[in-house]
């Protein structure tokens, strides 16, 4: 990043300030005295840089990366820094021990044990006091500070004790742990109070939003309600809304794209696999060297396969860039000593002479290398055994224009969510993880070239601009009383979408790369008549759907109140078409290429297993409304429901909290608290449920719904930016496009058909 040494701005100016415990930039000093600026490391100012670089006048609060006397504020890319000072002793109690020696093991799952010290907690407390006594002054009026992550959890209640005019958000790059590991935490309620200051809490997976919002209700007793937290007032002061979200965060992925285009950067790429002696396979690792990321296993991984002959060093070679990090904390020098053990290890075992089986390299290397070598990597292992999102992965895939490569993706990792077309393994188990690297040598040019194009529309279409546009806009939001309505589209009476309109988004609906259509059936394949067995279905519109199950990237499914038996009967569909029945409850076969263990997981069915967990569910919830007198448990088919409408004081809140902590030790159950009444279901059946395991399922990287009922809103609830609902026939709906008849449906699936197959 170019620097200069002035700052324009004036203190108080800023729309928009980000709080960070490193600025872009770390200062080092020269042999002659002179300052020179370097970009400092990691994933968060890899991302955040980008986005600041697009604000009109944006500062960066944070630490220029040395000890003593901070330096003055200045400007940088058209962005003012204001550098925070800390003093070595800040270093070793603040940054390397309480926020690198205990929060960061314990939000990543203890895999080392986290150190709990005193005296690091009061270094922690007045680093972030020096912090939000810095950033609070520079914001202009009713403007926006932005905080991050786990190093600066007091600053946001911090600023708001000295600033009630601006708006306050936090976002975490890390895990936020589960209820269980943050109560471990000396201090945990002076945490949570600290980021409760925020109005907007932002993190990067589900999990870590309902970690967060578990945390609260148990140990501060906060009323929550779905992701709003109310934070009572101190004294006369109001009750304050604290809303909390899930962003996951993303890279510049156009950038990134655009540096393969360089030719010297090319060329770099065909140098590097010369350089290793044009091994057949190049295999990448690059992280920080950290015992999050998992780079002992793929170690042990790579030199089982080597042991067992199952690679040959001729043919392949690892490449493993772990950049320094953190060197002066005990669990880093003991990982960098493993595991340069184990390299040297493998390679005196197994490097053929005069090049290596690990090319380890233990620096830092500048955006351009780190390009050619995704460039260069036949294949990249993530292997995670923790991490809040992981920005390798989406690097990776955006360096990969030509669509070649195959990603290896740890599911500890929050990018799994979203990049489910990347081989996804469990780190942990290292003979899957052989199996996964030796499936992802040995892929067709083509199965990486589907897969390749899938994780990059995912990537491309969602960076790090929009993640930072939609934080901010939701921060914005927060607090206005227009919030929900806003965020419900409904379309202006019962009109029917232009023709036009309706041909564009099928264009671009067509145009991604892997597609789910699903369609109800009574209604919109075939007229409503009053003998439910003597349906007429259109058959124009069954034939359309058969074509449409044998194009590739393309699944299809019909879904129907009926009984899986009867849809099947009246529908006479090909096995590559799959039958959803019972409103989502009864699923059919699904053809071989969708991954059936996301179904198996995604608890549509009942099973026997099922049935034990509910009773065990209804036992314990039954306990805890015994204790709390005039609660009363209801039972259902696939669901019990605990009701507080009718306890007395205290008890209905106290029973409440105790059925949400019971909650969190059941990870695969559907448990939802509305007014008076938490339900934990086993089957969550509904059609929105089947689509979206459905669309799981084929990794499905848009869907299209036509649907005419009230019980397919669910469906449209849960439509996402590129995905399409289409209503049939008249009444309220969240879809956003709408079509008059059944015959209407069955000229718009033909026209899917039409606009598919051209691409084929
Ligand atoms: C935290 C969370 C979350 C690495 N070595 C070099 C280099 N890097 C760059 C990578 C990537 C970044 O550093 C690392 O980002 P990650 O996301 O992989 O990991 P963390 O540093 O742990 O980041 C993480 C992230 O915050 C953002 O929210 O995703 O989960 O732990 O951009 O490319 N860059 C250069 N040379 C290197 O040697 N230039």
């Amino acid at each position: 990043m170019p620097t200069s040494s002035s700052v324009k701005d004036r203190p108080g100016e800023h729309e928009l300030v980000v709080v960070a415990n490193r600025l872009p930039v770390d200062s080092r000093t020269l042999p002659d005295g002179a300052t020179e600026w370097v970009t400092s490391p990691g994933g968060l100012v890899t991302a955040m840089e980008s986005v600041m670089r697009n604000v009109d006048s944006g500062a960066w609060v944070g630490w220029a990366g040395s000890p003593g006397e901070a330096p003055d504020p200045f400007e940088a890319d058209g962005m003012s820094l204001y550098p925070v000072r800390l003093d070595q002793e800040d270093i070793e109690r603040y940054y390397e021990g309480y926020s690198n020696a205990t929060l960061w093991p314990l939000y990543h799952d203890v895999i080392v044990d986290p150190e709990f010290h005193r005296g690091w907690w009061d270094s922690y407390l007045s680093a972030n006091r020096r912090f939000a006594v810095e950033a609070a002054p520079v914001a202009a009026p009713g403007g926006t500070i932005w905080v991050h992550d786990y190093q600066l959890q007091l600053v946001p209640q911090m600023i708001r004790d000295r600033r009630s005019d601006v708006r306050i958000g936090f976002f975490n790059h890390i895990p936020f742990p589960p209820v269980e590991l943050f109560s471990q935490l000396p201090k945990r309620n002076s945490i949570l109070r600290g980021l409760l200051g925020a109005d907007l809490l932002g993190f990067q997976r589900e999990s870590d939003s309902l970690n967060f919002l578990a945390a609260v209700r148990k140990l501060l007793g906060h009323h929550v309600d779905g992701m709003t937290i109310s934070v009572p007032g101190i004294g006369a002061a109001p009750v304050r809304e604290v809303q909390v979200q899930t962003f996951p965060i993303s890279i510049d992925a156009s950038a990134v794209s655009t540096l393969t285009e360089d030719p010297e950067i090319r060329e770099r790429a065909a140098e590097l696999r010369r350089d290793l002696g044009d091994p057949e396979k190049i295999v990448l690792g690059a992280d920080r060297l950290d015992y999050t990321k998992g780079i002992r296993h793929r170690l042990k991984a790579w030199g089982e396969l080597l042991d067992d002959g199952s690679i040959d060093p001729h043919d392949a070679v690892m490449i493993q860039i772990a950049t320094p990090s953190r060197e002066r904390v005990e669990a880093y020098r003991q990982l960098r000593d493993e595991v340069e053990l184990t390299v040297g290890r493998i390679n005196g075992e197994h490097a053929p002479l005069g090049r290596p089986a690990v090319s380890y390299q233990h620096h830092s290397f500048d955006r351009r290398e780190m390009t050619a070598l995704f460039m260069a990597a036949d294949v990249v292992l993530v292997t995670a055994l923790r991490d809040g999102m992981n920005l390798v992965a989406k690097e990776y895939v955006a360096s990969r224009p030509d669509l070649q490569g195959v990603l290896v993706l740890s599911e500890f990792a929050g990018a799994a969510d979203e990049l489910r077309a990347a081989v996804l393994v469990n780190p942990h188990d290292i003979d899957e993880l052989k199996a996964a690297i030796l499936r992802s040598l040995a892929m067709p040019p083509e199965e990486q070239e589907e897969a390749m194009r899938s994780l990059r529309h995912q990537v491309m279409e969602h960076d790090v601009q929009h993640w930072a546009h939609q934080f901010l806009e939701r921060l914005t939001m927060s607090g206005s009383p227009e919030d929900e309505a806003a965020q419900i589209v409904r379309l202006a009476g019962d009109a029917l979408t232009d023709p036009a309109e309706l041909d564009t988004t099928l264009r671009e609906f067509t145009d991604v790369p892997r597609l789910l259509i699903a369609t109800d059936f009574d209604g919109v394949l075939a007229p409503i008549v009053p003998d439910r067995d003597a349906v007429q279905p259109d058959q124009e519109a069954l034939q359309a759907l058969r074509e449409l199950s044998d194009l590739p990237g393309v699944a299809v499914a019909l879904v129907s109140g009926r009984a899986l038996a009867d849809l099947d009967s009246h529908t006479a569909m090909p096995s590559s078409v799959v039958l959803v029945g019972s409103h989502g409850a009864e699923v059919g076969a699904l053809p071989p290429w969708m991954q059936a263990e996301v179904l198996d997981k995604s608890a549509l069915s009942m099973t026997p297993e099922k049935e034990e967990q509910l009773a065990a569910i209804t036992t314990t919830l039954r306990r805890i409304a015994r204790a709390h007198p005039g609660t009363e448990v209801e039972t259902k088919p696939t669901a019990a429901v605990l009701h507080t409408r009718n306890a007395k004081g205290r008890g209905g809140l106290n029973a409440t909290d105790s059925a949400l902590e019971y909650a969190t030790t059941l990870p695969d159950v559907t448990v939802t608290p509305g007014k008076e009444v938490v339900e934990f279901a086993v089957v969550h059946t509904s059609k929105g449920v089947a689509i979206d395991a459905l669309s799981r399922a084929g990794a499905a990287d848009a869907w299209l719904y036509l649907g005419d009922d009230v019980t397919d809103e669910s469906v449209f609830a849960q439509l996402g930016e590129h995905d399409v609902g289409v209503k049939v026939g008249g009444g309220d709906t969240a879809a956003g496009l709408r079509i008059a008849d059944t015959a209407a449906a069955r000229d718009l699936l033909r026209r899917l058909l039409e606009l598919r197959a051209q691409q084929s």
